[in-house]
């Protein structure tokens, strides 16, 4: 196992089977990831804890939010862009919601879980041009809780998933005090992945870059291997100067982190 999806496995579990559920990791890791990497976390949960995640996620969330967690468990979002239906979906969306007295939550679940990320960003083209509203304002409007949390994360991971990552970076650090579980989460998770175009996003919605940003935030080997997790440091708007630790320092790092936070986890229970 891979420590990023190890790492996936881990938060997940302790995101159910804590006090409480804990929505905003759910949402996180299920919006974000491919399709083929949620079926590698689902095997990997079965594997390590002989459970359904899905049963699991099921037994603990309910609602339209559960539905479309499940959706999004089951991994099978249609491929490429179904051009004849670009029009009605966004028609759908817009009769589901801002033309309706309440809200059809169905209709959203089932196009934003079960539309590709290329035909999905077609279909909010057209809902602007149909209703004037960008998606997400329809979604603020006509939806709440945990529901509009997650169908948001869609939408933004459909949109641009490093600009997604980018932005819960930024929230993670801005203002008072760090949330240091999502920080840590997203650069272990991502550091291999998209960190550099997530760089780059970043320094498009803060006046601090990231490595800037983790700088002033944290202290001590916990900055340090955050650090190395990030890579170098992007001067505004230019994101030329690009470097890369050696692939390996990476992964130790990723390992430490991995059992540390393991660690921290079954001590803090
Ligand atoms: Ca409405």
């Amino acid at each position: 196992m891979t420590a990023p999806l190890a790492y996936d496995v881990t938060s997940l579990r302790n995101a159910i089977k804590g006090a409480g559920t804990d929505e905003k990791v759910l949402v996180e890791i299920l919006a974000s990831r491919t399709a083929q990497q949620v079926k590698d976390i689902v095997a990997a949960y079965r594997e390590e804890y002989d459970d359904s995640l899905e049963e699991d996620i099921a037994g603990d969330t309910s609602g339209h939010f559960k539905r479309l967690l499940v959706i999004l468990l089951q991994a099978s979002r249609q491929q490429g862009v179904q051009q004849g239906n670009i029009e009605s979906d966004a028609q759908a969306l817009f009769k589901a919601g801002e033309q309706k007295f309440g809200t059809d939550e169905q209709q959203f679940i089932t196009i934003l879980g079960n539309r590709s990320a290329e035909h999905l960003r077609k279909v909010f083209d057209a809902y602007m041009k149909l209703s004037g509203y960008e998606i997400e304002e329809s979604i603020q409007r006509e939806t709440s809780g945990s529901l509009r949390d997650l169908l948001l994360a869609v939408v933004k991971c459909a949109r641009s998933v490093p600009a997604y990552f980018a932005e819960t970076l930024y929230y993670s650090m801005k203002g008072a005090g760090t949330d240091d579980q999502t920080l840590i989460r997203v650069m272990v998770t991502r550091s291999e992945v998209d960190m550099l175009d997530i760089r780059s996003e970043f320094r498009k919605i803060s006046p601090k870059s990231l490595h800037a940003m983790i700088m002033g935030d944290t202290g001590g080997d916990y900055r340090k291997a955050l650090l190395l997790l990030c890579g170098g440091d992007d001067a505004p708007e230019t994101c030329e100067i690009q470097y890369r630790p050696k692939v390996w320092t990476h992964l130790l790092i990723q390992c430490v982190f991995f059992i540390f936070m393991t660690i921290y986890i079954v001590d803090s229970h």
